[in-house]
């Protein structure tokens, strides 16, 4: 509900009462508006998380049982933080539950990896996932996808590695809607069926900032609803963005990504579209010669083949916009859980830095130099007296109290975010969650206030031009494109 419709909605009810009523309106209209953590962009920005629930510590690297990362996600409502950090490595699939927000960034030494099977985020609704590395492989269930969402809303990946899938790597099918994939690395799916994603669903996506890299097809394939924007794509080999494909509708903005053939690709950026596939595109690049160089150009229209184009973006949720280049540049220094980043991240930046000439698809992680997930080292976490999340020392410096576990609930200073939120973005944004000043921080170019207004884009031509006037979608439940 928009707020204009909530107040002609009151406006048959007495002065008081209407007064009332509107300030209940505003103040849930508020809460259920709040972005999951600063800097959540898309369809999956009003995730929700485990906001005011538990709060459950994993303090092992174990399989499972109690302490468990397994364990932490099989009930709604948490925030998950980590005592540890390490390699988990799972036999079986793991399911998460509603209402969880596994804060990867809480985690000391070198973070979290999760490796041996995948990820089913299927009905987790509300799911805020940060900083955390979901590695699949070749022990996991064949025909499986490093993390699927068959069904659920309302999710949000933010700066997640996820790799060697044996079917997808990352894949949404079926009645999903709301959610976000930004800042992330979708990588190696593994051979003979080496792919980034199937994305198919008419409940609304976002793609944002994420890097695909040494999967053959499917960077990603897509159906349905969905906005991909800013996103590097290196070293497919048959296919890259598939224009849905499909005898069913799409309705899509595609706008300033950048295409980066590697040693293997052999073929265009955009494939197999149709007329049923309903596109907005503008400032999609493509660096094809292989040469070392960062020197691509726009893709002209003709480079998309057959498809519906449309003159103007859909309504979908306004995001931040930079250029192709510093796309690239943000991706090379920061995508993928890159508060430490691992020695497979670290592998595949070598490959993505070489512009062409290193990149290659796997049929086994162990193949990689790395043998596998690499060494992630642990490291102590801070002291939490009372276990609400929030170590002492944040506490006493912000005016909590370390032995109340009830303060880690608490909102201090009224904005929405919880006390133990606060600490858990103050982590992430260390990093710096503003998306300009990262551009800034990356590229090393461009001063405060010259960047490009975040409505401004290209058309295909590479003439820049404003989007549509219409307003922000407020929600998004599931509604098709136009
Ligand atoms: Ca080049
Ligand atoms: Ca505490
Ligand atoms: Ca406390
Ligand atoms: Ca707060």
């Amino acid at each position: 509900m928009r707020v204009s419709s909530f107040f002609t909605s009151r406006q048959g009810a007495g002065a008081l009462q209407k007064t009332g009523l509107w300030c209940l309106g505003l103040c849930i209209w508020a809460q259920a508006q709040l972005p999951a953590f600063p800097g959540a962009e898309g369809f999956g920005r009003f995730a929700t998380g485990g906001r005011g629930g538990e709060v459950y510590h994993v303090a092992n690297l174990n399989d499972a049982g109690p302490g468990s990362f397994r364990d932490a996600v099989s009930k709604p409502g948490r925030t998950v933080v980590f005592d540890v950090g390490g390699v988990i490595r799972i036999q079986e699939r793991i399911m998460v539950a509603a209402n969880i927000y596994i804060a990867g960034q809480s985690a000391p030494g070198d973070g979290i990896t999760v490796y041996g099977n995948g990820m089913s985020f299927s009905n987790a609704d509300n799911a805020i996932v940060r900083y955390i590395r979901f590695r699949m492989g070749s022990n996991g269930t064949l025909g499986k996808d490093g993390i699927t969402i068959a069904e659920g809303h309302d999710m949000i990946f933010d700066h997640v590695s996820v790799s060697w899938g044996r079917d997808e790597t990352f894949s949404i099918n079926g009645p999903v809607s709301n959610v976000t994939i930004q800042n992330c690395i979708v990588s190696q799916g593994l051979q003979t069926h080496s792919a980034g994603g199937l994305l198919q669903t008419n409940g609304g996506l976002s793609i944002l900032r994420t890097l695909y890299i040494d999967n053959h097809t499917r960077n990603p394939k897509v159906k349905g609803v969905s906005q991909f924007v800013n996103n590097v794509i290196y070293n497919w080999e048959v296919a890259a963005y598939i224009e849905g494909d499909s005898d069913s509708a799409s309705y899509v903005n595609v706008e300033d990504n950048y295409f980066i053939n590697g040693p293997g690709t052999g073929d265009d950026a955009f494939t197999r579209g149709n007329l049923n596939f309903h596109i907005y595109a503008a400032g999609n690049f493509q660096d094809g010669n292989k040469n070392g160089t960062l020197d691509g150009a726009i893709l002209p229209p003709a480079k998309y083949g057959t498809v519906a184009w449309q003159a103007k973006p859909y309504d979908y949720p306004i995001v931040t916009k930079i250029t192709p280049p510093a796309a690239f540049a943000l991706a090379l220094a920061q995508a993928g859980a890159s508060l430490k980043r691992d020695e497979v991240d670290l592998f595949l930046m070598t490959e993505l830095s070489s512009l062409g000439t290193k990149g290659k698809t796997i049929s086994n992680e162990t193949d990689l130099p790395m043998h596998g997930p690499g060494t992630v080292k642990g490291g102590a976490a801070p002291v939490d007296t009372d276990r609400d999340g929030i170590p002492d020392a944040w506490e006493k410096s912000h005016g909590l109290d370390p032995a109340n576990a009830a303060d880690g609930k608490g909102d201090a200073d009224k904005n929405g975010y919880t006390n133990l939120e606060e600490y858990l973005n103050g982590l992430a944004a260390s990093e710096g969650t503003d998306i300009r000043a990262r551009e800034r921080a990356a590229t090393g170019k461009r001063e405060p206030g010259s960047a490009r207004p975040r409505e401004q884009s290209y058309d295909a031509e590479g003439k820049r031009k404003l989007p549509s006037a219409s307003p922000l979608p407020l929600f998004h439940r599931g509604a098709p494109g136009p």
